[in-house]
């Protein structure tokens, strides 16, 4: 144990010698959300967010959160979601405080206004790129002038995926060894591939039960089958980066297919069991196999959630549309992105 709390470690390392305060009255920031190729599922420590291993992903593009900061002259912070004002009793609202009470005097309040460029109900309205685009935005707003890897660390604080989503691309989060957490960030990986694409296959919109924090929590607790989870989750990792660089795309499909589904094994031998699928899972599921059968390469992804992320490359966009006339087409790396 490190004997110190987030909050002492933002203030007294991180942001040493740094504003803690606003400086200026205004500030915006954009992140993408992403979805893990290779998941984060387990911590080793819960205050800090430290995952047990590393996970890699690849981010959204334009499909993430817009987060805009105001000062305000009121008692307290102020949270509008797509438009909403948000009861300071729901969760999302007590998170968001108290990742803002890391580094903020209380005699300071803030609107906070996100806007996400992602359906919620596709259960990608994460916490991963709301935290990730506020951590931008209060660099801008308290003129730190933070590198990336450092604000990987601030808006790991408030959620893990969140560290992997300030870069466009590929991004490989390292679990780090450090109490502190100091050496638990992300950065991008060096490759594009513009004929990758991902889908999003929205299933159901149904609310899921258990949030994905509550879920890892009870599956490191309590499956049996969650002891064999951290060496198939390392194992699997270099397995993608390695695709990742060759432009595998095989191997890149099918090991993130069988490292969702064996993060879901873990979750399904829980107790009281975790399914995050609904029957409308299950049946695209089964559409998909069957393409792949028919030999269209398209594997599939799932987080804590019933909806579907579909891997492909660009010739194969029509053929899915098909298909799944519904899917919603992602080019994670358009012609506009560096
Ligand atoms: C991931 N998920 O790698 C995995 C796969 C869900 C399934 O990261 O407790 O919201 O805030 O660190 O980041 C979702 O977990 O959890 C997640 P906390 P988070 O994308």
């Amino acid at each position: 144990m490190t004997g110190i709390t987030p909050a002492q470690w933002v203030q007294k390392e991180l942001l040493a010698g740094r504003c803690l305060q606003p400086v200026r009255e205004q500030a915006k920031a954009y992140a993408p959300a992403n979805i893990a190729l290779s998941k984060y599922w387990g911590k080793r420590e819960p205050d800090f967010n430290l995952p047990l291993t590393g996970s890699i992903s690849i981010s959204l593009a334009d499909h993430g959160t817009h987060t805009q900061l105001q000062v305000i002259d009121k008692p307290e912070h102020e949270v509008y979601l797509n438009g909403a004002r948000q009861g300071a009793d729901t969760g999302f609202v007590r998170q968001v405080k108290a990742w803002l009470a890391l580094f903020l005097p209380a005699s300071i309040s803030l609107r906070i206004d996100t806007r996400n460029t992602i359906p919620t109900a596709a259960g990608l309205a994460s916490s991963a790129s709301g935290y990730a685009a506020l951590a931008l935005a209060c660099n801008d707003l308290c003129d730190w002038h933070l590198d990336y890897t450092s604000l990987s660390a601030l808006a790991r604080l408030g959620s893990g995926s969140a560290s992997r989503s300030l870069w466009h691309g590929f991004v490989k989060w390292q679990a780090g060894e450090a109490d502190n957490g100091h050496d638990s960030v992300a950065y991008a990986l060096p490759a594009r591939w513009p004929q990758l694409r991902v889908g999003i296959l929205t299933v159901s919109s149904a609310v899921k039960a258990v949030s994905s924090r509550e879920g890892m929590g009870r599956t490191v607790q309590t499956s049996g089958l969650f002891k064999q989870w951290p060496a198939q989750a390392k194992g699997d990792m270099a397995i993608i980066e390695q695709a990742i660089m060759d432009h595998d795309f095989t191997g890149l499909g099918q090991t993130a297919e069988q490292n969702a589904m064996s993060m879901h094994a873990t979750m399904q031998a829980a107790w009281p069991p975790l399914v995050y699928w609904q029957p409308e899972s299950v049946a695209a599921m089964h559409q998909v196999w069957g393409l792949r059968q028919q030999g269209v390469e398209v594997y599939l992804t799932m987080d804590a959630g019933p909806n579907l992320k579909l891997l492909f490359q660009a010739a194969n966009t029509a053929t899915l549309l098909q298909h799944f006339p519904t899917l919603e087409v992602i080019q994670p790396f358009p012609a506009n992105h560096s």
